[in-house]
């Protein structure tokens, strides 16, 4: 392979959103890095073994360090990687360039709140854990840093809908294509999703914390933070889904069965994330079971698009096996590129979303939500969702993305492939042991190591679970090595041999397709959303805002 060195200047002359698009993903997976520390050390707990003593006096508690964990893996990383690749692949495959004062003011908005939050995080003043209950309550600064970190998002939602109308009016009565059409209703679902985290943080927690006002309703804060709490699952899933619908079946070598379909299920994600939140809040007292039933009704459509999700994604696997000359009934499936980490990343969290979702289905259920509630068991599920399907697809992902917008080769595949295999045995396997010990009564959020003795029926899974811990810190040690030793070296391809996006053919495409341009009526469909959640949330959002019940804080920690 011809390598050389060769100056910043000349790599991103042509392109400057590549440099952008690699400053958010780089940011995102530093987060990640953090983040993810604390991991082993929380699996390690769930084991019976205590090793937050060695962090002192850098990390106060358990409790801080689970904080770090929460915000830095699932707020911040899910939301760098959203607008790293959601807006950098609409970008390439309209062949536009996105405006790039814009985008640069989105990386520094969420730089700088990145950096404001950081502060009280680190310095024990917001040990809130990411979901920030009040009446806990958090120094301001983790507020106002995390305000303006989630509002660099909605420049990225700007940078999208700019993009697509920019097409539009250049192409006009044309069909959107299909990866701009999935990233635009993945960043308007965000949008409506994300109103309720903005009201909450803004209107209450931001003046309660400055001392502005005296107290804040637990519910209200509840309600508002679920609302933007369960569809922020979807904003953090979607980009994977992204990956493995555009990216993934070219990758295996074959093709995407139908584009359709990919769309229709991103519509229904629009129409169906949002008003689903008082799943969440089976046990609050305050909403009527009338109101939880109705969210849980429409919860369980969302299994629509995902269960046409699995079979698309399974039939485009099988057409790519088939393709490169698996014969039989499985035969397809030892003929995939397993060898490749790029299609690894993605098919083995694809294969961990199976377990995950069917998990869901207990979680949504309300008589059995009350057995699994605030256990160990929702730890395990969320687990093989975010940290094994969302993660494992970023993390393909980026295994063709840096070298892409670095022209930097890939260093360490062996490394590489390890990674994904270790993080796929490890998440499993700790998903597993959470699961079961959350069926045997084991809390979440508990420095349990400090009373392992209280909960010996459940010791065979906390074995597990503190091997799954140290598995996945050899997986997660492999993975960064991978790539900031990509992304820090000084070797450079040619411009002539810049990896490209491997964007997906489809065997069966939009044109002339009824469905297709049915969904591309974004405007109707986005309105369509709204009403569904005004059905869903009016009544009783009004009933919590005219009957405050204002509570002061508390600081537990
Ligand atoms: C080395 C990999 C990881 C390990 C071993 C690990 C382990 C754990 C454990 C045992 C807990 C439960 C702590 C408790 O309830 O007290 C936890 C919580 C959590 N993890 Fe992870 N995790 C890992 C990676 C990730 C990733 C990649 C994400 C997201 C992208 C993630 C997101 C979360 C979230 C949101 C919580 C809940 C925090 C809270 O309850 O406030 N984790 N993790
Ligand atoms: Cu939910």
């Amino acid at each position: 392979m011809a390598v050389r060195t060769l100056s910043h200047v000349d790599v991103y002359a042509g392109y400057p959103e590549k440099k952008v698009t690699l400053y958010m993903l780089m940011l995102g997976f530093f987060a990640l890095l953090l983040g993810t520390f604390f991991g082993p050390l929380q699996a390690l707990n769930y084991g019976g073994i205590d090793a937050y003593p060695l962090l002192k006096p850098l990390v106060q508690s358990y409790y801080q360090g689970l904080t770090l964990h929460g915000v830095l893996n699932a707020i911040i990383f899910t939301q760098l990687f959203a607008q790293a690749l959601l807006v950098y692949l609409p970008a390439r495959e309209l062949r536009m360039r996105p405006n790039m004062t814009l985008a640069w003011i989105s990386w520094w908005m969420a730089f700088i709140g990145l950096g404001i939050a950081a502060i009280p995080l680190l310095g024990n003043a917001a040990t809130v854990l990411y979901t920030f209950y009040p009446p806990l309550k958090g120094h301001w600064a983790f507020y106002v840093g995390a305000a303006i970190f989630v509002l660099s998002s909605y420049v990225s939602i700007y940078l999208v809908l700019d993009l697509w109308r920019r097409w539009k009016r250049a192409n006009p009565g044309k069909i959107t294509p299909l990866v701009t059409y999935l990233s635009l209703t993945h960043w308007l679902m965000w949008f409506l999703a994300s109103l309720g985290l903005v009201v909450e943080v803004a209107v209450f927690l931001i003046p309660w914390s400055l001392g502005l006002i005296e107290g804040v309703d637990p519910l209200l804060s509840r309600t508002l933070f679920w609302y933007t709490g369960h569809p922020i699952v979807y904003f953090w899933l979607l980009p994977a889904y992204v990956v493995a619908y555009t990216i993934l079946p070219k990758v295996a070598g074959g093709k995407l069965i139908s584009d359709p379909l990919a769309r229709l299920a991103f519509l229904l994600f629009l129409l169906f994330s949002v008003p689903v939140g008082f799943h969440h809040q089976f046990a609050d007292p305050g909403i009527s079971s009338g109101w939880k039933f109705f969210h849980t009704v429409l919860t369980l459509m969302v299994a629509v698009p995902s269960l046409m999700t699995a079979f698309t994604l399974a039939a485009s696997l099988e057409n790519a096996g088939r393709a490169r000359g698996g014969k039989g009934l499985l035969g397809w499936i030892r003929a995939l590129p397993w060898g490749n980490p790029v299609f690894l990343g993605p098919t083995l969290g694809l294969i961990s979303f199976i377990p995950g979702g069917a998990g869901g289905f207990v979680n949504a259920s309300f008589p059995l939500n009350q057995v699994i509630h605030n256990t160990t068991w929702i730890v395990g599920h969320f687990h093989l969702q975010v940290a094994t399907m969302v993660t494992m697809s970023a993390m393909g992902a980026a295994f063709f993305l840096i070298p892409h917008l670095t022209r930097k080769p890939l260093v360490g595949i062996g490394y590489a492939r390890a990674s994904q295999w270790l993080w796929f045995i490890g998440m499993n396997l700790m998903g597993f042991a959470l699961h079961w010990m959350g069926y045997l009564g084991v809390p979440r959020r508990a420095h349990i190591s400090e009373v392992a003795s209280q909960y010996q029926g459940a010791a065979p899974f906390m074995a597990l679970n503190a091997i799954s811990g140290v598995i996945l810190f050899v997986a997660a040690g492999f993975f960064f090595y991978v790539i900031f030793a990509t992304a820090l070296q000084n070797r450079r391809l040619p411009e002539a041999q810049t990896p490209e996006i491997p964007f997906t053919e489809v065997v069966s495409g939009p044109e002339g397709n009824r469905v297709a341009q049915l969904t591309d009526r974004v405007g109707f469909w986005f309105a369509v959303a709204v009403i569904l959640i005004v059905v869903a949330y009016g009544l009783p959002l009004i009933q919590m805002f005219t009957s405050l019940n204002p509570v002061p804080g508390m600081r537990l920690w």
